[in-house]
Parts: structure tokens; C-alpha cells; sequence
């Protein structure tokens, strides 16, 4: 029985990562969360009253709270899936993203070299670092072409992450994760806000009473509003991601490997695919700032999706798509659920907190 450290337990990775291990192992977890006014405990509160679970406070830009926190615990295992993991925002506060995502890297790797160096220390890199890529499926080998500050600020982490294991001999391994989602996802993320609007928009027209009370005799929707529709995203399920990071840290020796599922989709197949399992049928019509992505089915046509510009980014990374045959073949990672399957997931669940089920 040893001691992990999971930074980010609040967050979807983290929260997985720490049920993981309650469930597979008999290791105590120290979940650490920032100090805020309002925390939000709700992805943690299938397991956190478990006896082998304690919430710590500490934050990656405070580099005391992270050497307490190691010197008093003294990790076997400290995994870092604290970061500010929104692509989008981080234009608006580049600054705040490097002191996290990179100077926060450097803030934990200090402690274990410090406190206990025979910790190993798992980094959770990103596909944004591949940027605009060169080639398909990008590989560990893909040059770092970022496009984002966020994706600038993992390249260091990843930079970081070397520089400590050659230099200090620290088991630190960086794994390249292609995008994850999954029930736990963070509203904000192009995924889950496409699950809670079909939720949203299906409670709203097939509770045909509720609404007729509110709006009278036809179906008033509020569409989702969505951002490019074009880019194409390598998306896989949280929970079989936090699996291969666990293989990742008790590999023989740090090797980085890339985590992903292998296909690529567009935000509109997902658009698409999330709506006809809740039973909508729809067409898209129209171009560019105008495309509308209309329902097509029964007596009304009302419109699902609509195009918002604000949603664009400054740049974009077009298309993500990850080879993780080597993970698959050397340390035996298999992903159990597919691209549909996640969908379906994610949409079942959405409908489930508005109290919905599709009819069968
Ligand atoms: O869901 P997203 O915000 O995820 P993004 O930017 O791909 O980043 C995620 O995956 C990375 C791994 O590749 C992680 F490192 C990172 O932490 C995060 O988990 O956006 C996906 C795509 C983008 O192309 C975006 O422009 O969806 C497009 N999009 C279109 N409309 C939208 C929207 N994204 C968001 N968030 N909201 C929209 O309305």
C-alpha cells in the first residue's frame, strides 16, 4: 500500500484517476484541490467518503503548498492532472496558463526531487502540442507545432519532463493525450455542451405539456449555439485514458507514449451523432456563419444548431488524430469504448439529470 497524489481530483481526469485507483488498488489517494469559494465536489462524490480518499488543499502556482504537501505524504506516485485544460480561454490569460500548466510542472518535479526523488510523476500532455500537424496519425515522434497558448504551455511541461529525467534520473513520464470526455466533462468543452443541448433541447420539445404551457401550440427552441464545425477532433472515453496513464507509471522504465483512439470526427458528425440518439433527425443547411443544422422531423422544423462566431478561435487546430499502436502493443492498453458509444454515454446522461429517457 504506498501514497498517490492526484493533482485536478475535482476535474474529470483526476476524479477517474482517484476511482480508478480506489477501485484496482490498495494505495491511499490524496486528491488535491484549489482553494475556491464555491467548489464544485459533484464528480467526486461517488467515492469521496471512502476511508483511503482525502481532499488536500494546494495549487501548482504556490510551490509551498506543493512541497508540504510531498515532504508530508511522501508519494510513491504523484499525478499531475491539475491544469487550466481550456483551449479556448487561454488566449484571454496566457500568463495564467504557463504558471499552471508549464511552471507548475516545474513547481511539482522540484518537490519529488527534493522530497522524494524515487516518486514517479506522470504529466498529463496534449494533442494541441502536435498543432498543425504534419502528418496522420500523429505520433510521439510529430514535431511540437502549437497553436494555442495552452498548447505552448504543455510543450514546455513535455520539455520540462525530459530536462528532470535525464538530468535528476526521476521517473517522470509525459503522455500525449488525444482529447477525453465522458460523463464528468466540464460543460464549457465542445462535447458535453453539445450532450446538455440535445438534453436541453429534447426536454424542451418532447415534454410537448411543458412547453405548450410555457410557449402555446408549436415547439419554441433555443438552438445550440457552436463555433467551427469543421474541425476534427481523435475523441475517446476519461475513464479508459486514466488506464493507460496507470500503465504509463508502472512501466519498467519513463517512456512517453500517445493515447488515442485512432479515428477522427468532425464537431459536426458529433453534432449529428448526439442528436439522432435522441431520436431527431436533422439536415444542415445554409454556409459558413449561416449554416443551420435544422430538424427535419415530424409536423415542425425548428433549428438545433446555429453557427456563433464568437465561438471561432484566433487560430484553430484543424485535425487531430493520434496513433497509439505503441502503448497498445508494449504495456497492453485497450480502450473499451468507442466513438458511438461515447456519444451515447454522454447524451444518456444529460438526459438523465433532466429526468428524460429517449422511449425505447
Ligand atoms: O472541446 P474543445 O474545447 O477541446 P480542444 O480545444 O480540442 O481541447 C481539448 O482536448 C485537448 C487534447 O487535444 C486537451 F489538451 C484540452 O485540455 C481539451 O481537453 O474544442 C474542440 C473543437 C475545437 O476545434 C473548437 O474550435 O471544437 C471546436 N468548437 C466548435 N464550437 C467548439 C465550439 N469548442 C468549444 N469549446 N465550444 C464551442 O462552442
Amino acid at each position: 500500500m504506498a501514497n498517490v497524489i492526484i493533482t485536478g481530483v475535482l476535474g474529470q481526469d483526476g476524479s477517474n484517476m482517484a476511482e480508478f485507483l480506489l477501485k484496482n488498488t490498495r494505495h491511499n489517494v490524496y486528491g488535491m484541490m484549489r482553494r475556491s469559494a464555491t467548489p464544485n465536489y459533484s464528480n467526486i462524490d461517488s467515492f469521496s467518503g471512502r476511508s483511503r480518499f482525502e481532499l488536500v488543499d494546494g495549487d501548482l502556482t504556490d510551490e509551498i503548498s506543493i512541497n508540504r504537501l510531498v515532504k508530508v505524504i511522501k508519494p510513491k506516485y504523484f499525478i499531475n492532472f491539475g491544469a487550466n485544460s481550456f483551449v479556448g480561454c487561454s488566449w484571454d490569460m496566457p500568463l495564467q496558463i504557463f504558471e499552471t500548466n508549464a511552471l507548475g510542472v516545474i513547481r511539482c518535479l522540484e518537490a519529488i526531487k527534493i522530497y522524494k526523488p524515487k516518486c514517479r510523476f506522470y504529466s498529463a500532455g496534449s494533442s494541441e502540442e502536435f498543432g498543425d500537424v504534419d502528418y496522420c496519425p500523429q505520433d510521439i515522434l510529430h514535431p511540437l507545432k502549437p497553436r494555442s497558448p495552452y498548447g505552448a504551455s504543455k510543450c514546455t511541461a513535455r520539455h520540462v519532463v525530459k530536462v528532470y529525467r535525464e538530468s535528476y534520473n526521476i521517473f517522470a513520464v509525459h503522455g500525449i493525450l488525444f482529447n477525453h470526455e465522458g460523463v464528468r466533462r466540464g460543460g464549457e468543452f465542445v462535447t458535453r455542451k453539445i450532450t446538455k443541448g440535445v438534453a436541453r433541447i429534447y426536454d424542451e420539445v418532447f415534454h410537448a405539456d411543458k412547453w405548450r404551457k410555457r410557449n402555446g401550440g408549436c415547439p419554441k427552441v433555443q438552438p445550440l449555439e457552436l463555433g467551427n464545425l469543421d474541425a476534427k477532433r481523435d475523441w475517446s472515453d476519461s475513464e479508459d485514458f486514466v488506464q493507460g496513464v496507470w500503465l504509463m507509471l508502472n512501466q519498467k522504465k519513463p517512456k512517453d507514449y500517445v493515447l488515442a483512439s485512432g479515428e477522427a470526427h468532425s464537431i459536426r458528425e458529433f453534432v449529428e451523432a448526439a442528436f439522432a440518439h435522441a431520436d431527431f433527425d436533422g439536415d444542415w443547411r445554409g454556409e459558413g456563419i449561416n449554416e443551420v443544422y435544422t430538424n427535419s422531423k415530424g409536423r415542425h422544423e425548428y433549428p438545433l444548431v446555429v453557427v456563433n462566431p464568437d465561438f471561432y478561435r484566433p487560430a484553430e487546430v484543424d485535425l487531430l488524430m493520434g496513433d497509439s499502436s505503441p502503448i497498445r502493443k508494449e504495456l497492453k492498453w485497450k480502450p473499451k469504448v468507442s466513438f458511438q458509444k461515447l456519444v451515447e454515454k454522454m447524451v444518456d446522461n444529460d438526459l438523465k439529470l433532466l429526468n428524460c429517457k429517449i422511449p425505447a
